[in-house]
């Protein structure tokens, strides 16, 4: 049997924000081998340079941007050159974010703030930017990294929560007011995995044992270990194909059953 069409991405443009290394980078590696065409922006020329020369290694065309996500007028700016360059986008993906981990009564309010502007306001302004067109072709995707943080909170990350909170809701809502228009918003919740973003989590202790928090994740995933960037390139091109075109509002967690487990009892 013919593997189904319907999880092909051909003919489709793909903008992955934040996308020079990392969870977007392993996405967008994933939609070019399923046939789309790569887009991607990155926060300063260096990082875009970076990401150009990555894909090149692995034979991808892509195109880069730089571009910040929370600037409205450059995202507005951004997606009328990929519309007169690439073509209209197909699927977006609102990857790029940042995280503090900062005691929530040390943090600074400006702190806060930077945090849910770039994880919670920027996929807003994205999404607000790509929509329109995506009317006008009769379909859509897109796809917002959430989080484990989406559903549980901890210590240090209330800016990083209340964003990916808001973010689950966020694609909700424009699940909830654009399916009409074969537009489906869908969230992808990756576990614990392995990137700069959480090397911090996982630095080998001074005496060469494992980080406490790395011992801590272990035990609290079903599978025993961090996710990898590749374990999100197959729900990625899911959501990304029009095998998922009655899926809409769902956040599919990715996470090797941490929401489902209550944790390893310590030996
Ligand atoms: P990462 O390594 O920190 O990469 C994030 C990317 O976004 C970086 O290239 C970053 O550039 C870029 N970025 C930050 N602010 C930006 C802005 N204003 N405009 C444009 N680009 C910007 O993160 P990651 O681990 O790959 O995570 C990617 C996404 O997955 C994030 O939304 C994160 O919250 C989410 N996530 C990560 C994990 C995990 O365990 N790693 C789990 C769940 C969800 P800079 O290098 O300049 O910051
Ligand atoms: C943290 C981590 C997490 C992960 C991810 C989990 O400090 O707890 O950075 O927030 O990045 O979001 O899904």
């Amino acid at each position: 049997m013919e593997f189904p069409k319907s999880f092909s991405l051909e003919g489709k443009v793909a903008l992955i924000t934040g996308a020079s290394y990392g969870i977007g980078f392993a996405i967008a590696t994933a939609f070019y081998r399923a046939g789309a065409t790569i887009v991607f922006n990155d926060i300063n020329q260096e990082l875009v340079d970076k990401g150009l020369a990555s894909y090149k290694e692995e034979g991808i065309p892509a195109r880069g941007y730089v571009c910040d996500v929370t600037n409205e007028a450059a995202v507005q700016e951004l997606v009328k050159k990929i519309n007169e360059e690439v073509g209209t986008i197909d699927i977006l993906v609102n990857n790029a974010g940042i995280i503090r981990r900062i005691p929530m009564t040390e943090m600074s309010a400006d702190e806060f703030r930077k945090v849910i502007d770039v994880d919670l306001n920027a996929p807003f302004i994205v999404s607000k930017a790509v929509i329109p067109g995506m009317i006008a072709k009769g379909h859509g995707k897109i796809i917002n990294i959430c989080s484990m943080m989406s559903e549980l909170g901890r210590e240090t990350v209330s800016a990083y929560a209340a964003a990916k909170g808001g973010l689950k809701m966020l694609t909700r809502n424009i699940a909830s007011e654009y399916g009409e228009y074969n537009i489906q918003c869908n969230g992808i919740g990756p576990g614990y995995i392995a990137t700069p973003q959480t090397a911090p989590l996982r630095e080998r202790q001074p005496d060469g044992s494992r980080h406490p928090f790395d011992s801590f994740i272990v035990a609290k995933t079903p599978a025993a270990r961090w996710g990898t960037t590749e374990d999100l390139q197959g729900p990625a091109v899911f959501l990304a194909s029009d095998a998922s075109d009655f899926v809409n509002g769902h956040i599919l967690y990715v996470d090797g059953g941490i929401l489902a487990y209550i944790g390893k009892q310590p030996q």
